[in-house]
């Protein structure tokens, strides 16, 4: 059975491309989409993106019900605060990837501290908009 993998993604991430380019580069979300799915073989990918906390953690539900195999998730400035979304990752009981674009423990302290890393298997910071597919590989070996 092929695997099945989910990528979520947080707030401001559809802006990729114009935003920051200084601190995220210049890929857009829809590449970054596309190399996800280079990397992924033949697994099955979910890819998305919100600015909704909520509709985030509803996705996590979906991922747990739906028998997702791993998540790979980039939470953005959800990453610092939210409970919802830390408590949605505690019920989910197979591998979860935490990405970040760029490095949050060079950036403002207000970036340092991530709930979602309490829970994460693994954390990926500040290799860039490739940092999805060296995730994505990572994942696929974690479930061989
Ligand atoms: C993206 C964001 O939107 C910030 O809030 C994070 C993360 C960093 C990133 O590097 O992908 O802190």
């Amino acid at each position: 059975m092929p695997r099945a993998i989910h990528v979520l993604n947080g707030p401001n991430l559809n802006r990729l491309g114009k935003r920051e380019p200084e601190v995220y580069g210049h890929t857009t979300l829809a590449e970054i989409e596309a190399m996800c799915r280079s990397a992924a073989g033949d697994a099955e990918v979910a890819f998305r993106q919100t600015n909704y906390e909520g509709q985030l953690v509803e996705w996590i539900h979906e991922a747990t019900d739906g028998g997702a195999d791993g998540i790979i998730i980039n939470p953005a400035g959800l990453s610092f605060q939210s409970i919802p979304v830390l408590d949605a990752l505690k019920m989910f009981p197979r591998p979860i990837l935490e990405l970040h674009i760029s490095n949050i423990h060079r950036r403002d302290p207000i970036y340092h501290r991530s709930l979602v890393s309490t829970v994460a298997t693994a954390v990926i910071a500040g290799l860039g908009a490739r940092g999805y597919a060296t995730a994505m590989r990572a994942m696929l070996e974690l479930l061989e």
